[in-house]
């Protein structure tokens, strides 16, 4: 390393102010507050896809909590109940019958995993620094800028300012600590490691700690993941000893700390790995990169992903605030800002948690102080896995999908078996969890856990992939998939004694019992037809793009064919189930049936107008205030149901501020002072949800077209949003003043016609070729799959849909042009 340029650099920066003055604090993209984080809900989370630190910004003793994504109890293991076949046809016959708690207490002996219901993810420890005589200090900030990735806290003790800036670096693997001072030797720290499932903690020589620790053993397996975390202290100035398992720095003038994690996993079914070695090799790397180069590339990689959309809703008096206290007045003020900022940290958090190579953002994303998390922090595929991902391909992250579509094409392996064992199916299943080592039987207890739907939802995202980018490359290698995932429904699908419709039996309307059942076992449910629908439909689309497979092309279009309607109720409401079971007193946090409309096109305004009402009444019965989660759905529902400002004050019902310590309640989620969702506890699913739900507030494309601001609420008056993603590779920005559009620019990444819906005119002379527009939207990746016209129980009341005004045009584009579209003055 050129040592020499190096201390060249630090002793530069070294000489800038340290402390942001008042002006500086907070900004449009810094979370910040006035003390230290209390509790963990008020750290600060930093990650680069595989490793994650938690900063809690305490001058005298700063913790970095650590986490490694790979770090999982257990070790590779299956959970199928080889008893399956066994009871599977009772199971049905009962359920047909309409004995459900026969049903269940048989699903519960044949099906339910006898032992084995998922691995939970662990924690690495944390890096203590204990600073001496830092006990009083004053001027106290703390940060997280979410356009660099760098939290940052500032103190002053007597004259002396400090400041900590922490970041975990892409490209060179490692976490970034770095301590200056104001005046020269005022850094005296001792630095240690501590960790609940550690077996050795070491200073190897006077600059670097080492721990090694091994995963829990849980539920029979035993704990298999190695770690192996590495900390090297490079201080300038003063000096450091070696004091047990700990180093003291002594009087120096800035320190640099990296720290290295690593483990033995190689894939869900190896560990092989030598964690030493891969922890020392990052550490050694980056090491030999001068300060200011490890912050230019780390700015590089993660700037290439944020910086591609930027949103612009204005600013009022009430920004000037923490962000913990504008949490808390959200309700009661005008901060549209804190809109912006919170649906950006939802990228910000997507880019931190999911890169490609890397594992799939877990309940919890990257971030878990405990080893006993709730739900196992896994990976819940009933809704929770999927809502994460959301918003990466609208908001421009196609890229964080990666590791999402990995683990479909694994859970495809490890599927196969339990299709076989269980149910004696070709294809691959999935149920309502899976965890770091793909399992796929059936979790928990037949209510939540007997859904075998998990890989026929999480299938929709191979598509999803393909739809905003139109590669067929991609698509290829990902069909296997979705063909396979068919075939298992087209062994397991039963003919259903009524209608002689081909439904799902046993399973469940995820964890939701209809009233009076005391069991959720049902067979038919309306969540479970339209992922049938979606997934042979968009199967049968790609085996046709790809000219494969003609003879199972006809098969499934049969399957297709014969799949449940979906059915309008007594109440007007969409029917959760199969019979008209809907109580209008139902407020559980799942919306299951409406999946249909989000984040399935299935109902919209323009193409099934009647479901579009039925749905509405569905969701309005089911209410507003929820878990995190579900709140964040009723985001997007709300602006899907083209009601921006309900879908407004769902935001706002988010963005209730939770106190940190509270324990799992299924009603009355919100946020965190951290701006963590709060399910409770901290769940990231309602970040993402939320940040999907603001994007489709402002666009859409599911319905034929584009659709342009197509939920703005009142509140939103003027504002911008840039580099969304629309279907059929189009990128979008938008500019609107007095809540109408002012300008569009359109990018076409792969030509073809641009239907675009908008709220107000636009000037036909802004751009040549717009024209208004006439037919069937020509472009294929606008094509709706036309589900079967629904039955309406003789009783329901239907309310016409009164859609506001909107102008459709076409722009025929050329991939690789830009257009801009101007509105009629
Ligand atoms: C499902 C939900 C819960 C929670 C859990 C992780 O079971 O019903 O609300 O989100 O997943």
């Amino acid at each position: 390393m050129n040592i020499l340029k190096f201390t060249f650099l630090i002793s530069v920066l070294a000489l800038l102010p340290l402390a942001p003055s008042n002006a500086q604090k907070g900004g449009k993209l810094k979370m910040w507050y006035d003390k230290p984080a209390s509790n963990w809900n008020e750290a600060l989370p930093l990650g680069n896809g595989r490793i994650a630190a938690m900063v809690f910004g305490n001058p005298s003793n700063e913790q970095l909590q650590l986490n490694e994504s790979t770090f999982w109890s257990g070790g590779p293991s299956r959970n199928d109940n080889p008893d399956g076949l066994k009871g599977l046809d009772s199971i049905r016959y009962y359920i047909f019958k309409g004995d459900y708690r026969r049903a269940n207490t048989l699903s519960n002996q044949f099906l339910t995993a006898k032992q084995l219901h998922g691995s939970k993810f662990q924690v690495i420890g944390n890096l203590n620094l204990n600073f001496q005589n830092s006990d009083s200090y004053t001027d106290y900030y703390r940060d997280l800028d979410l356009e660099k990735a760098i939290a940052t806290t500032t103190y002053k003790v007597g004259d002396v300012t400090y400041k900590r800036e922490v970041f975990a670096s892409q490209p060179d693997q490692v976490i970034v600590v770095r301590l200056t001072a104001s005046k020269p030797g005022q850094l005296s720290f001792t630095a240690s490691f501590d960790s609940q499932l550690q077996k050795s903690s070491t200073a190897l020589d006077a600059h670097t700690l080492e721990m090694t620790g091994l995963s829990a053993t849980h539920e029979g397996v035993i704990g298999q993941v190695k770690f192996a975390t590495r900390a090297k202290i490079i201080n300038r100035g003063g000096s450091t000893s070696v004091e047990s398992n700990k180093i003291s720095v002594s009087k120096a003038n800035e320190v640099v700390i990296l720290i290295s994690i690593a483990t033995n996993f190689v894939d869900y079914k190896t560990l092989t790995a030598n964690e030493v070695e891969k922890c020392t090799n990052y550490l050694s790397s980056a090491e030999k990169k001068p300060y200011s180069k490890i912050v230019k590339d780390h700015l590089t990689s993660f700037q290439k992903y944020f910086k591609r959309v930027s949103f612009d809703l204005g600013t009022s008096p009430a920004a000037q605030a923490t962000t913990d206290k504008r949490i808390r007045d959200f309700s009661k003020s005008t901060d549209p800002e804190l809109v912006s900022m919170y649906y950006q940290f939802g990228r910000y958090l997507l880019i931190s948690s999911s890169q490609p190579g890397g594992q799939v953002a877990n309940l919890q994303g990257i971030w878990n102080g405990s080893n006993n998390p709730a739900w196992d922090s896994k990976y819940t595929i009933n809704i929770n896995t999927e809502m994460n991902y959301w918003p990466a391909e609208k908001t421009n992250l196609t890229e964080m999908h990666e590791p999402l579509i990995q683990m479909v094409k694994e859970l495809s392996e490890s599927g196969k078996e339990t299709a076989k064992v269980m149910y004696g199916s070709n294809g691959w299943v999935a149920h309502h969890n899976t965890d770091v080592w793909r399992i796929t039987g059936v979790v928990d207890f037949a209510d939540a856990g007997q859904w075998p739907m998990g890989g026929a939802w999480l299938s929709q995202h191979l598509w999803e992939k393909y739809i905003y980018s139109g590669d067929l490359k991609y698509l290829e290698t990902v069909y296997p998939v979705l063909k396979s995932a068919c075939d298992f429904y087209k062994d397991f699908l039963i003919e259903e004694p009524t209608h002689k419709w081909l439904v799902v039996s046993p399973s469940v309307s995820p964890e939701n019992t209809p009233a009076g059942h005391r069991s959720a076992l049902v067979a038919g449910c309306t969540i479970d037809n339209q992922l049938l629908f979606d997934l042979f439909t968009k199967t049968i689309k790609t085996a046709k793009l790809l000219k494969k497979d003609a003879a199972q092309v006809a098969d499934f279009q049969k399957i297709l064919d014969r799949l449940p309607p979906m059915q309008i109720g007594r109440l007007g409401q969409l029917q959760e189930w199969l019979e008209d079971w809907d109580s209008p007193t139902d407020k559980n946090r799942h919306v299951s049936h409406l999946y249909g409309l989000f984040p399935s096109n299935q109902i919209t305004p323009y193409t099934t107008p009647q479901l579009f009402d039925a749905a509405r009444t569905s969701l309005t019965y089911r209410g507003d205030v929820s878990t995190g989660w579900s709140m964040g759905w009723k985001v997007n529902f709300w602006a899907r149901l083209l009601d921006g400002n309900h879908a407004r004050k769902l935001i706002s019902d988010q963005l209730t501020l939770v106190e940190p310590g509270k324990n799992a309640v299924m009603g009355g989620g919100g946020t965190y002072p951290n701006l963590f969702d709060a399910h409770p506890p901290f769940q990231i699913d309602g970040n993402f949800g939320c940040t999907s739900g603001i994007t489709e507030m402002l666009l859409q494309s599911h319905d034929g077209s584009i659709d342009i601001l197509p939920a703005l609420p009142d509140e939103w008056k003027n504002g911008s949003i840039t580099g969304l993603r629309a279907y059929g590779g189009f990128e979008v920005s938008i500019f609107w003043e007095n809540n109408e559009v002012q300008k569009i620019i359109i990018k076409s990444n792969l030509g073809g016609n641009c239907r675009i819906r908008v709220p107000n005119e636009l000037n036909l002379a802004s751009t040549k070729a717009l024209q208004l527009a006439s037919g069937e939207n020509p472009n294929p990746f606008f094509e709706i799959g036309k589900v079967k016209d629904p039955l309406i129980s003789v009783s329901a009341k239907l309310n016409p849909v009164i859609l506001k005004t909107s102008y459709l045009y076409d722009l025929p584009t050329k991939a690789g042009k830009i257009y801009t579209l101007t509105c009629e003055k």
